[in-house]
């Protein structure tokens, strides 16, 4: 008896541990800033992290631990939100709320367990700062299926670029002046209104006091894919590539597409759904969309996200030589 007992006691002493149950520790430095960011060959001043706008990519793997630093060298205090995550309520970075602001000079550390998969990302939520330039995109991964390659991916983060202090856009648009419209040129004319019939229409909106066109209230600088207006990426006729789009700007909805090809959409806001294909969509501020695509041949194919007012878009192009 007493030696079956110590035969056990022994087996158990020398078999490997259990493989465990959830991953492993992940862990990230971010330094948020006030420096300069070149964006479309122009310097411009943002808040960065780590230097640039976007920040980086976060990575995960289901069962993970999150352990994110952050520390701020701005001369204000700032915040991170992890946008659609499921973390604990002290995590949550929305200050004076879930979480202390990160005061300036100091280190926050956020941890938090990764458990679900999907596209997201993560943005200030102090003020106007998202608009400035702190957000990033976050993807997490299901844990790797042994004899199962998965296909290429690409982060596209769409944003939108103001060279004004966003404070200023602010209070342009609080004071309701036709500031935007006439900067992007649809300002209506009395006369223009006169000519179309439209006069009564016209005194209903200035009555109103709404902005002429209401599609998009700010006039931006510059839409930006991963934080440039063009982008290139590699690309092979007949390849399949995994997008994962997010919406991470601050006033725009974009219409995306792919060439003139279709976009089969996987999941949306970090949920597998149900396949389908679909020449474009129009993505709400915030919202993320896997979509996979098919590189239909030789030369470059590009992927157009349009500001839905058309004001403007940003590009990345699969493959390189002639643009189809
Ligand atoms: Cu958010």
């Amino acid at each position: 008896m007493i030696r079956a007992l110590i035969l056990a006691f022994v087996i158990l002493a020398l078999s490997p541990p259990a493989p465990a149950a959830h991953g492993d520790v992940r862990e990230y430095h971010l330094t948020i800033a006030q420096s300069d960011v070149v964006i479309n060959g122009t310097p411009r001043h943002a808040m960065t992290i780590n230097g640039t706008v976007p920040g980086p990519v976060l990575r995960f793997t289901l069962g993970d631990e999150a352990v994110i630093h952050v520390h701020n060298t701005m001369k204000e205090s700032t915040s991170l939100h992890w946008h659609g995550l499921l973390v604990p309520n002290d995590q949550d970075g929305v200050p004076l709320l879930t979480t202390p602001p990160i005061e300036s000079g100091t280190t926050f550390t956020y941890r938090f367990p990764i458990k679900q998969t999907g596209t997201y990302w993560y943005h200030s939520h102090s003020g106007l700062q998202e608009q400035a330039g702190i957000y990033g995109a976050l993807i997490i991964d299901e844990p790797p299926v042994a004899g199962v390659v998965p296909i290429r991916e690409e982060v596209l983060l769409l944003s939108d670029w103001t060279d004004e202090n966003p404070k200023e856009v602010m209070r342009a648009l609080m004071t309701g002046n036709d500031w935007y419209p006439i900067r992007k040129k649809n300002f209506p004319s009395i006369f223009g209104a006169i000519e179309a019939g439209a006069f009564s229409e016209y005194l209903q909106r200035e009555w109103s006091r709404m902005a002429p066109m209401d599609i998009s209230d700010v006039a931006y600088d510059a839409f930006l894919v991963n934080g440039q207006s063009r982008i290139n990426l590699a690309g092979a006729p007949g390849e399949k590539v995994r997008l994962r789009i997010i919406n991470g700007s601050s006033a725009t909805y974009f219409f995306v597409q792919f060439a003139q090809e279709k976009l089969e959409i996987v999941a949306a806001d970090g949920m597998t759904v149900e396949p389908f294909s679909t020449p474009r969509v129009l993505m709400g501020i915030a919202e993320t969309y896997d979509a996979i695509i098919t590189i239909p041949g030789d030369g470059a194919y590009e992927f157009r996200a349009t500001a839905q007012d058309g004001s403007g878009s940003a590009s990345a192009f699969f493959g390189s030589g002639t643009v189809s």
